[in-house]
């Protein structure tokens, strides 16, 4: 009956269900929750998980006992409602003093506060039992080119980059870092904003078998591109480390909406591309209530979200087992075991018959492969009528 448990790995963020919907016109609409609250709702609504920035569980000007009394707190709520925290990150976005950026700020000072409050949100992370540690650039980024900065910038964050990872090693927390692009918002322009720069950027770390993504639907939708082809792309680099579920209608502010409020097609084979790939991490929502809802509309969102997910999930089952849809798959693919024993391996050979082998091209542009049908049965399955 598309109920989560803790075995679906539902996670959110502190930061998710305790938005109070503030935007830049406006004040909150919704009071601020205390975590062990959040945890206890989580719990039962079925969640696996929650996840956090250090600052949605301790304030950053805290003293070291208020720090450690929240910590306490929080950690009796989780094992009290059996929630686990399996993500951490950091706010490096809120605090004026990151405006300009925190790894790739201009100002050296600012570099190294951003490490010193990393380094100390990864001990909390890992105080609190996380292994994937995620990095969401919000503030690297510029809005004015003037500065110059470009490829120092580059430099900075991937020294940055490099100094976490060597020192989630030297304190043995074994953390996986997850890089999180997104193109725009708060900055004009992000750096690494998409899922392929970042894929690119890491290939250039010391240690890039620590380093993989944290795709999020809604941040390669503003970029005007497929989440399900950003996906596909990390999954096959080995490099799906975690995820941030969400929607989002293109060309607009981010809008964080309820997975699959807008776009369920692209849910639909998001949620077949993590199902018949084997992701076995979590499936994190990244997402928050509409800004005129009050509580009850909160956990509408969050008990939406793992439905809808569920309710797909069940549908990709439907999509594998339907004849019709199957066969139709089965047409679209033509094998030519003649052709393809020539271009499996490159031998002199091979390529000497290939070059050799004449084409019917017309016959090639002429065949139609039949995915108008397939789509609209697909469609239909969606819409209930199969
Ligand atoms: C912003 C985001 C962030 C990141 C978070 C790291 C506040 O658009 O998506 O959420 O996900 O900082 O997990
Ligand atoms: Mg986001
Ligand atoms: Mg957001
Ligand atoms: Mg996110």
């Amino acid at each position: 009956d598309f109920t989560p448990t803790p075995a679906d790995r539902f996670t959110f963020g502190l930061w998710t269900v305790g938005n109070t919907g503030r935007d830049p016109f406006g004040e909150a609409t919704r009071p601020v929750r205390k975590a062990p609250y959040l945890v206890e709702k989580l719990a039962a609504l079925g969640a696996y998980g929650v996840n956090l920035h250090d600052n949605d569980l301790v304030p950053i000007d805290a003293t070291a006992a208020q720090r450690d009394a929240l910590v306490r707190e929080f950690q009796q709520a989780l094992s009290d409602h059996g929630l686990v925290v399996p993500m951490a990150t950091t706010n490096l976005f809120s605090d004026p003093a990151f405006k300009d950026g925190a790894f790739t700020s201009a100002d050296a000072r600012v570099r190294a506060y951003a490490l010193q409050k990393t380094m100390h949100a990864m001990d909390l992370g890992a105080e609190l039992g996380a292994d994937t540690y995620v990095l969401w650039g919000g503030r690297e980024g510029t809005e004015v080119d003037a500065g110059g900065k470009l490829l120092d910038a580059l430099g900075w964050f991937r020294d940055s980059l490099n100094y976490l990872a060597a020192y989630s090693e030297s304190q043995g927390y074994g953390y996986r870092f997850a890089l999180e692009p997104k193109p725009n918002e708060p900055r004009a322009d992000i750096f690494l904003p998409t899922v392929g720069s970042a894929l690119g950027f890491i290939a250039t770390l010391d240690r890039p078998e620590l380093f993989g993504l944290n795709p999020e639907f809604a941040h390669e939708t503003m970029a005007g591109l497929s989440f399900p082809h950003a996906v596909a792309q990390a999954i096959d680099a080995g490099k799906l480390f975690h995820i941030d579920l969400n929607d989002q209608k293109m060309g607009r502010f981010d809008q964080d909406l309820r997975f699959g409020a807008e776009n369920p097609k692209g849910a639909f084979f998001l949620v077949k591309l993590l199902e018949e790939s084997g992701y076995a991490g979590p499936k994190h929502f990244d997402a928050h209530a509409l800004r005129t809802e009050d509580e009850a509309g909160v956990w509408a969102f969050a008990r939406g979200c793992m439905r809808t997910y569920l309710i797909l999930r069940d549908k990709v089952q439907r999509f594998g087992q339907d004849a019709e849809i199957q066969a139709a798959l089965a047409a679209y693919r033509v094998q030519d075991a003649e052709l393809e024993a020539l271009t499996g391996t490159f031998t002199p050979a091979n390529a000497g018959a290939l070059k050799a082998h004449a084409f019917d091209r017309a016959a090639l542009g002429t065949r139609g492969p039949g995915l108008e049908a397939l789509d609209q049965l697909t469609m239909e399955l969606l819409l209930g009528v199969r």
